[in-house]
């Protein structure tokens, strides 16, 4: 391949400016979900978006995270939402049953509606785990998610703009 072949590299910046953002969050953990939150929230603050830019939403639990979410997105009122929550192991098989229909939800509400939801859903062993992750040995994975959004947020703009092959087509035979 020759030095000057570079493909037209179309990327995500970190920018808020006429975006809107939507929170999902579930209550179930709040001790956990609520610093999740907070990261969340210092990112998108510090990607340029204000209060008025920004909707939150309450679940009771994980599971019900992504009907919320599909909810949301299917306002077209968002350019990337946010779903938080924690799930963490218990002796009998819920677990499995909450996070895996948590992560799958998000999954196909997002792929259904083409609004990016950022899967900000810990699924963890132990307390500690979840506490190492919203803000202490493994930072926030609140703030990863707020970079996330901001980014799927620019990007699916980006890709929405781009000129259709069609165009490129006749522009060049011009
Ligand atoms: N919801 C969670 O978000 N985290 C959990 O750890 C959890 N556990 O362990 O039970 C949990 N359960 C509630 C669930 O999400 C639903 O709210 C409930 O089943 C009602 O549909």
């Amino acid at each position: 391949m020759s030095d000057d072949f570079q493909p037209n590299e179309i990327r995500g910046s970190y920018d808020a400016s006429g975006m809107r953002f939507g929170l999902v969050v579930s209550r179930f953990n709040s001790f956990i979900t609520e610093r999740l939150l907070a990261g969340a929230m210092e990112a998108l603050e510090k990607g340029g978006a204000s209060a008025e830019q920004t909707d939150l939403v309450r679940v009771p639990g994980s599971f019900e995270i992504p009907l919320a979410a599909k909810k949301m997105a299917l306002a077209r009122r968002y350019d990337a939402i946010i779903a938080i929550g924690c799930v963490l192991r218990g002796e009998t098989a819920h677990f499995d049953y909450v996070a895996t229909e948590a992560a799958r939800g998000v999954q196909l509400a997002q792929m259904d509606t083409g609004v990016p939801i950022i899967f900000c859903v810990l699924t963890c062993d132990t307390l500690e785990q979840a506490i190492d992750r919203a803000g202490l040995k493994s930072g926030n994975k609140g703030y990863e998610a707020g970079l996330a959004a901001l980014e799927m947020a620019c990007l699916s703009s980006q890709l929405r703009a781009a000129a259709p092959i069609s165009a490129v087509r006749m522009r060049k035979r011009r």
